[in-house]
C-alpha cells in the first residue's frame, strides 16, 4: 500500500486536500481509499458527500474507458468501440475538411471548469485552438460578471480572504448558500458567531444557510424577490445617509461621487424598496442600522446573484456598501468573494495561452451562454464542436435550443468525458478522460489562498487520457508542427506559474499565495481605479451605455419587466444548486449520489400550489415560451409566493419527460460582464395533463 496526496479538482471554492491509498497489487495499482488530508490548512481533513465517494466515480461500471463512435441517431446513446487511432484519424480528417470548406472559425471549442486544475482547464487547449484560428469562447457562465461589476467600483476583483471572517462581528451572506456550496468556510463563520458575531442571510430561498439564522441572537433572514436586491441596497444607502451612519472620513479620503450618490438615493426610501423587493421596510431599516453600527462588518457573496439581467450592477452596487461604512478599515471588514484573483496574479497568461499563435488573426468570440444560438446560426454556422470539461446540454440556459443545434446533421461533435453525459450522447466521437487521481496537476483555489499540488495516484484507467494529452494527440493527428503544442505537462506548468517553486509545491502539497499580512487589503485606500478611489460614481460606465451611479433596473423577465410576459408567466423560477451529493451536473448518474437525492422536482409555495389544485407528489407542468417540463410537486415553505424552484444538475434521463431545469431558463446576457440571466426566468405551473411516469431516478 502507498499513500499519495492530492487536491480536489472540482469547480468548488474549497479545493480540499486529500490522500489516496493505493494497493500496488499484482493486478496493477488500485486506489482503495480516498480521504481528506487532516493537515490541509483549509479543509482540515474533511471532504464532502460528493467526494467522500470519489472512488465510486473512478471505478463506476459506466465510466468511459475507450473511444466511441456514434452508430445510432444523435442523442440515442448508441455507440461502438473504436481505437484511439481510428478516433484521431477521423477527427483530424473531419477538422481539416471543415477548415478547408468553411474556415477555422467554423470550429468551436467548448469547455468550462469541470476540472479546474491548471493543466486540465487551461493546459494546451488555447494554444491548439489559437494555432488553428478557431472561434474563441467567452467563458462567462460563472464568475466574470461578479468581477466585471465589482471592478467598476473598486477597479479590481481583489477582495477579502474569507478566513478573515474570523474577526467579523457582522456577517452578511448575500446570495450565497455557504453551508451547501462552500461548506469548509462554515466553521469559520460559526467560530465568529461563537464570539458574538451576528449573521444576516439574504436569499429568495430559505436555504440550509438561512436555516442557521437565529432570530433570538439578533440574526436576520431577508427574502427578497429574485433580481431585486439592488433596490434593497439603495434603500440601505438611503438609511445610512439619512441617519448619519456613513464613515465620513473614510468616504472623504477614499471615494469619489459621494454627493451624487446621496442625491440618487434620497428618494430610495425603505418603503419604495419594500414594494419592489417584498422585504418589509422595517427589516431594511434594521439591516441598514446593523450594517452602519456593527464593526467589523463583512459581506460574503459568490455567484448566486450574478445570474440576473442586472448581475453586474448588483456587484457594482454591493461593492459600494463597505466603502460607505468604512468597513475596509477593520480587520474582518469588507467584501469577500472569490479569491482566485489573488492566485491569478501568479499566472503568466501569455506564456500559458500563447495568443501570439493567432498570428495576427482575430477569430470571432462566441459566448458559451449562447451555445444554442451559435449552433443554430445559419449565417455563420459552427461545423465542428469540441467539448471537454463541461456538460453544456445540461448546464447552459435555453437547453432545447442547444439540443436543436446538436441535432444538426452537418455538425461534427467530439466530446472528451468521463461518462456518457447528455452532451456526449449527441457526439459523433466520444473520447475517454482521466479523473483527478489519474494525472498530476496544480489547483488554483478560489475559496482560499492555498494553491494545491495534485499527484497522480494511479495510472489512467482503461484508455483514458488527460486534457493535455488529448490536445497533444490531436495536434499530432492533424500533422501540426508548432513545438509549443507538444510541451510536456511540467513545461506547461513552469510557463504558467513562472514564480512558483513547483518542486516545493509538490513536496509540501500546498503553497499560500501572497496576501497582505495585516489582513486589511484596502484599509488605506489605494484602489486601482483611475481615481485611486472607490468609484461610487463611475464615468466610464456611460461609455458602456450604463448608468454611472448604482441604479436599479428591473429585469425584463420578472415582475417589474415585460407586462406581457409576466401576465402569461406569473412565477419566477430559480434553478439553484441544491443537492449535497452533486457538483453541478456531475454525479446524478451515480447510484450512491443520484439515488439518495431521489430525483428532480418543482418546489412551490402552498399558496401557489393551492391556487393550481396541486398537492405534494402530483405531477406539475412547468412551462414558458422556451420549453415545458413535467415534474413531481414538492410543496415547500422555503419560497415566497410567486417563486418556484427546480434543482439544477439532473440529466435528461432523470427527468420524466427528458426536459432539464435549463430547458426553461433565460439566456439573456447580463448587463455587462458577459454572464447570463438563468435566474430571471418566468414560468407558469399547472397540472400535467397526462400523469408522466415518476422520476426515473427511483429505479437507479
Ligand atoms: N454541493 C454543491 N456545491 C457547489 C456546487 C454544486 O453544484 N453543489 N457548485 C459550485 C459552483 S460551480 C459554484 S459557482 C458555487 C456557487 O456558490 P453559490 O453562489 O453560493 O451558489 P448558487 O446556488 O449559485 O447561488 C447562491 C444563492 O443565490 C440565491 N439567489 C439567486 N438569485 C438571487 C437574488 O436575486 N438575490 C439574492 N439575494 N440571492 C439570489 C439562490 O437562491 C442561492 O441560494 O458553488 C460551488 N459549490
Ligand atoms: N440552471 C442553472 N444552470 C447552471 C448553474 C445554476 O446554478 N443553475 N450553475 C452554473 C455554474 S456556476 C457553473 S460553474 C456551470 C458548471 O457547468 P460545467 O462546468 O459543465 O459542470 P459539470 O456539470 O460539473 O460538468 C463538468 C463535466 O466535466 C467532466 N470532467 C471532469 N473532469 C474532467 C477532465 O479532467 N477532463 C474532461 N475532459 N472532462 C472532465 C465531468 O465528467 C462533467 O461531466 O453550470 C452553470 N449552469
Ligand atoms: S467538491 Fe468541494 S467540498 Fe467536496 S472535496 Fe471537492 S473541494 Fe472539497
Ligand atoms: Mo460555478
Amino acid at each position: 500500500m502507498t499513500t499519495v496526496h492530492g487536491t480536489c479538482h472540482h469547480d468548488c471554492p474549497d479545493s480540499c486536500g486529500w490522500t489516496v491509498t493505493v494497493d500496488d497489487g499484482e493486478q496493477g495499482p488500485v486506489a482503495v481509499s480516498l480521504r481528506g488530508r487532516p493537515d490541509h490548512p483549509y479543509s482540515r481533513g474533511e471532504l464532502c458527500p460528493k467526494v467522500n465517494r470519489f472512488l465510486d466515480r473512478v471505478y463506476d461500471p459506466d465510466r468511459l474507458l475507450h473511444p466511441l463512435r456514434r452508430v445510432g441517431s444523435r442523442g440515442s446513446g448508441d455507440f461502438e468501440r473504436i481505437t484511439w487511432d481510428e478516433a484521431l484519424t477521423e477527427i483530424a480528417g473531419r477538422l481539416h475538411g471543415v477548415i478547408e470548406r468553411h474556415g477555422a472559425e467554423a470550429v468551436l471549442p467548448f469547455s468550462d471548469a469541470g476540472n479546474q486544475s491548471v493543466l486540465a482547464m487551461m493546459g494546451l487547449s488555447s494554444r491548439f485552438f489559437h494555432h488553428l484560428g478557431a472561434s474563441r469562447l467567452v467563458r462567462a457562465l460563472c464568475g466574470p460578471t461578479v468581477g466585471a461589476g465589482m471592478s467598476m467600483t473598486n477597479g479590481s476583483v481583489l477582495g477579502l480572504d474569507p478566513l478573515e471572517i474570523e474577526h467579523s462581528r457582522l456577517i452578511v451572506l448575500w446570495a450565497t448558500n455557504t453551508r451547501l456550496t462552500n461548506r469548509h468556510l462554515w466553521p469559520t463563520i460559526e467560530a465568529a458567531r461563537g464570539r458574538g458575531a451576528r449573521l444576516v442571510v439574504i436569499d429568495p430561498i430559505r436555504t440550509a444557510t438561512a436555516n442557521a439564522v437565529d432570530l433570538e441572537r439578533g440574526d436576520r433572514f431577508l427574502q427578497p424577490r429574485p433580481g431585486t436586491d439592488i433596490a434593497l441596497m439603495l434603500a440601505v444607502m438611503h438609511v445610512l445617509v439619512r441617519d448619519d451612519l456613513v464613515d465620513r472620513d473614510w468616504v472623504r479620503d477614499h471615494t469619489i461621487g459621494f454627493g451624487e450618490l446621496c442625491d440618487h438615493v434620497a428618494d430610495w426610501t425603505p418603503g419604495r424598496a419594500a414594494d419592489i423587493t417584498g422585504v418589509d421596510a422595517h427589516e431594511i431599516e434594521a439591516l441598514a442600522h446593523d450594517y452602519g453600527t456593527i464593526r467589523p462588518a463583512v459581506i460574503r457573496t459568490l455567484i448566486g446573484a450574478e445570474h440576473h439581467e442586472n448581475g453586474a450592477m448588483f456587484h457594482r452596487t454591493l461593492a459600494c456598501l463597505p466603502a460607505l461604512v468604512g468597513a475596509w478599515r477593520d480587520r474582518g471588514g469588507g467584501l469577500a468573494r472569490s479569491v482566485g484573483s489573488w492566485q491569478d496574479l501568479l499566472v503568466d497568461d501569455h506564456a500559458l495561452h500563447r495568443p501570439d499563435l493567432l498570428d495576427g488573426r482575430s477569430p470571432r468570440w462566441i459566448n458559451m451562454s449562447r451555445l444554442g444560438e451559435a449552433l443554430t446560426d445559419d449565417e455563420h454556422p459552427v461545423h465542428a464542436l469540441i467539448v471537454w470539461n463541461s456538460n453544456p446540454l445540461v448546464v447552459v440556459p435555453n437547453a432545447e435550443l442547444t439540443r436543436r443545434g446538436l441535432e444538426r446533421d452537418d455538425l461534427f461533435t467530439v466530446v472528451h468525458e468521463q461518462f456518457l453525459t447528455d452532451t456526449a450522447r449527441y457526439a459523433d466521437i466520444v473520447l475517454p478522460a482521466t479523473t483527478q487521481i489519474e494525472t498530476s496537476d496544480v489547483v488554483l483555489a478560489w475559496g482560499h489562498l492555498w494553491m494545491g499540488w495534485n499527484e497522480a495516484a494511479i495510472p489512467p484507467v482503461g484508455e483514458c487520457v488527460s486534457n493535455t494529452e488529448l490536445f497533444r494527440r490531436l495536434a499530432t493527428a492533424m500533422g501540426l508542427t508548432e513545438p509549443s503544442l507538444f510541451d510536456d505537462d511540467l513545461t506547461v506548468l513552469r510557463d504558467a506559474l513562472p514564480s512558483v517553486d513547483l518542486e516545493a509545491l509538490r513536496r509540501d502539497g500546498w503553497m499560500k499565495v501572497p496576501y497582505p499580512d495585516h489582513g486589511r487589503p484596502w484599509a488605506d485606500g489605494g484602489f486601482p481605479t483611475p481615481s485611486g478611489r472607490v468609484e461610487l460614481v463611475n464615468p466610464r460606465l456611460a461609455a458602456m451605455g450604463q448608468p454611472t451611479v448604482p441604479t436599479y433596473v428591473a429585469p425584463n423577465e420578472g415582475p417589474g419587466g415585460s407586462p406581457d410576459l409576466y401576465e402569461r408567466y406569473p412565477l419566477q423560477l430559480l434553478t439553484p444548486k441544491h443537492h449535497t451529493r452533486f457538483l453541478n451536473s456531475s454525479y446524478p448518474q451515480l447510484p450512491r449520489h443520484g439515488g439518495p437525492e431521489g430525483g428532480p422536482f418543482v418546489e412551490i409555495d402552498p399558496t401557489d400550489a393551492t391556487a393550481r389544485g396541486l398537492t405534494d407528489g402530483d405531477t406539475a407542468r412547468v412551462w414558458n415560451d422556451r420549453a415545458s417540463a413535467d415534474l413531481p410537486v414538492r410543496i415547500s415553505d422555503r419560497l415566497r409566493p410567486g417563486v418556484v424552484a427546480i434543482p439544477f444538475g439532473w440529466w435528461m434521463q432523470h427527468h420524466p419527460d427528458g426536459r432539464v431545469a435549463n430547458s426553461l431558463t433565460n439566456d439573456t446576457l447580463t448587463d455587462w460582464g458577459g454572464g447570463v440571466a438563468y435566474s430571471d426566468t418566468l414560468v407558469q405551473v399547472g397540472r400535467a395533463s397526462t400523469s408522466s411516469s415518476s422520476a426515473r431516478v427511483a429505479s437507479m
